[in-house]
């Protein structure tokens, strides 16, 4: 059966509640972006298990998949949705302010 193109298409955010994943997470919520949120139960294990397991090898959320393609790392993940919606200012576009701002969330 054919994926619905809708399906095909809804960004997915592997996320888990009181991890770094609240990052990515806020940014789509805040722009009511269509995208399918995943719970991972870090607790139970299910970031080592399939099928979470091989979606990121590393086990660890978050994890974006935008048209079939997987984005781990915040950083990574913050930069492609500033990319897609660069109307949200998601990012400041100054070089340096940019730059301080991918600075503030590697840390
Ligand atoms: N450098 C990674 C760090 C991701 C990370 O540390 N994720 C944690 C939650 S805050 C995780 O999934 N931990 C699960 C585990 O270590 O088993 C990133 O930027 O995405």
């Amino acid at each position: 059966v054919p994926l619905k193109p809708e399906t095909a298409m809804t960004m997915k955010l592997y996320f888990a509640p009181g991890a770094c994943s609240f990052v990515p997470h806020a940014l789509l919520e805040t722009i009511a972006a269509p995208y399918e949120p995943v719970l991972v139960k870090l607790h139970k294990g299910e970031q080592q298990q399939e099928p979470f397991k091989s979606i990121n090898p590393r086990g660890q959320v978050p994890v974006l998949v935008d048209g079939g393609q997987v984005i781990t790392q915040i950083l990574a993940i913050v930069s492609h949705l500033d990319a897609k919606y660069p109307e949200q200012g998601f990012l400041p576009k100054e070089p340096l302010a940019r730059t301080r701002a991918l600075e503030a969330l590697a840390g």
